[in-house]
């Protein structure tokens, strides 16, 4: 076997090596990706929490959560971005900024305020929250924060 017959590599040893690097690829862009979701679900709940704190000082001003004479219902698909607008509006008024409109999946975040909402009863919940990394509402990836629980004298 002369030297020139060894100096190369050989085509399937050039596949060989393809593969490898190619399963390599698959391996680390899986890894990535699972550490990626994981620090988006952490901002989303970093997030709801800054919501959830701006949410509780407006209403210990207001006496009710925002906006001021409206409840309504988040079990929309996808989240209402207008009527969430409007509470992000009324929160920057009274000096909380910087509240992202969405969440780290782009969706907008989903309310339902029952604070003062005269036909829900004593216990029921102010919740917000995020459909989640699949973008869909009301199933179990989502991420919802207990803001309030309706007392019996209501609003
Ligand atoms: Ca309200
Ligand atoms: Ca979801």
């Amino acid at each position: 076997m002369g030297i020139s017959k060894r100096a190369g590599f050989t085509i399937v040893e050039l596949l060989i090596v393809v593969v490898v690097i190619g399963i390599l690829a698959a391996i680390t862009i899986v890894a990535y990706n699972g550490v990626t979701e994981q620090a988006r679900i952490s901002q989303a709940n970093s997030e709801l929490a800054s919501f959830k704190k701006a949410m509780l000082a407006y209403k210990a001003v207001y006496g009710e959560l925002p906006p001021i004479g409206d409840s309504w219902n988040y079990n929309t698909d996808p989240p209402d971005c207008t009527r969430l607008g409007y509470v992000i509006d009324a929160l920057s008024a009274e000096g909380y900024k910087g509240l992202s409109p969405q969440d780290p999946w782009g969706n907008c975040w989903g309310y339902d305020d029952n604070d003062c909402n005269t036909s829900s009863a004593a216990g029921a919940t102010t919740r917000i929250k995020s459909v989640g990394p699949d973008s869909v509402n009301g199933n179990a990836d989502d991420i919802s924060l207990l803001v309030s629980t309706k007392e019996a004298a209501g609003c």
